[in-house]
């Protein structure tokens, strides 16, 4: 299988995050991005590619032109206020606020475009964002001319990434962008299948309404755990879309057993969907060591999970989500790309 990589990612880093109260360096990290490619190269999965440049208009099929316009804008006003460090947001147009209107500041822009203080900036963020989206759309092209499968090693993630909003390290959503170019490639049907610790709330939101994009997703209940505000097991689609979004929340604790049965339900209407391409949003922060994270699966669960999706027998673009236990990251993450080319 071959991986599109940028070290572009690697500008983003430095960045700090609020966790419990305290301003601590960020847990989404650069060195997570070098091991899973060590990891490839020592376990000799395949080649690893520079992405192709590519320009915005696929991510403004999902996105709103104004959000992903926002995105270059942002280190640039910050600096222009005479900030440095890490640009978060703090105020956010919440309930009973007006959500409607754009204002002009950088500290109200940040929060009219996100939903939490999870996607910060420094410096290099915009070109690791951009690279990131670049490295998704080259992988989906390789797919597109007929590889079996290929790994776009995103960073920064983009599954919490909504049609106008940031959130949780994610700015573009890599995932629903591949999804959406192969829609616009002339695949008919596209399955994203999230198999992060995380429910992925973007990715839910911008295809809610569509059949033509099945979601489904496995990930910690939201009634305690992030990103709290989606993911419930009865939210199935709205309109055309009713049936064709799919939610697996589980318990803190759920390990291989728990899990892989919910793995099996997903299969089983990702596979009845029958489509023309699988995308599969792979976080690896389902892992018993995870700092951030409460499932208990083991380093020898994941080719499993790679050899059971690869039973699907479809064309499939994995994209990198979450996982933040660095040392066992590329062991884990490439277990599952290696898993899927045994299967
Ligand atoms: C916020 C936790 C962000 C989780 C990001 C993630 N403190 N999403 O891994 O998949
Ligand atoms: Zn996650």
């Amino acid at each position: 299988m071959k991986t599109v990589y940028s070290p572009l990612h690697a500008g983003h880093s430095g960045q700090m995050e609020l966790v419990a109260g305290a301003i601590v360096p960020g847990f989404e990290k650069s060195s997570r991005a070098e091991i899973i490619r060590a990891r490839i190269e020592s376990e000799k999965l395949g080649e690893v590619l520079p992405p192709r440049e590519f320009d915005l208009s696929a991510a403004k099929r999902v996105h709103r032109a104004d959000y992903v316009d926002f995105l270059p804008t942002v280190w640039p006003m910050w600096v222009a206020s005479g900030r440095s460090g890490t640009a978060m947001p703090f105020t956010w147009p919440t309930r009973g606020l007006r959500g409607d209107v754009r204002p002009r500041t950088i500290d109200a822009l940040l929060g009219f475009y996100s939903f939490d203080a999870g996607a910060n900036f420094v410096e290099g963020t915009w070109a690791a964002v951009k690279s990131s989206h670049d490295v998704a759309l080259t992988a989906a092209a390789l797919v597109g001319n007929g590889e079996r499968a290929a790994f776009a090693l995103c960073r920064p993630p983009g599954h919490h990434a909504g049609s106008g909003f940031m959130g949780g390290y994610c700015y573009i959503n890599n995932a629903a962008v591949a999804a959406q170019w192969f829609r616009d490639q002339g695949a008919s049907k596209v399955a994203i299948l999230d198999i992060d610790y995380h429910h992925g709330n973007g990715t839910q939101e911008i295809f809610y309404e569509r059949s033509d994009v099945l979601v489904a997703n496995l990930h910690g209940d939201p009634m305690g755990e992030y990103p709290f505000f989606l993911g419930h097991a009865d939210e199935t689609g709205a309109g055309e879309g009713e049936g064709f979004n799919h939610n697996y929340p589980m318990p803190p604790g759920t390990a291989w057993d728990g899990w892989s049965a919910a793995l099996d339900d997903a299969y089983a209407k990702v596979a009845a969907y029958a489509p023309d391409i699988l995308v599969v949003s792979l976080g690896v922060d389902t892992f018993e060591k995870d700092p951030i994270s409460q499932f208990k699966l083991r380093s020898e669960d994941y080719p499993k999970i790679g050899r059971r999706i690869a039973k699907l027998g479809m064309p499939t673009l994995f994209v990198m989500e979450g996982g933040y236990a660095v040392e066992e990251i590329g062991i884990n993450a490439v277990g599952v790309l290696s898993g899927f080319e045994d299967g």
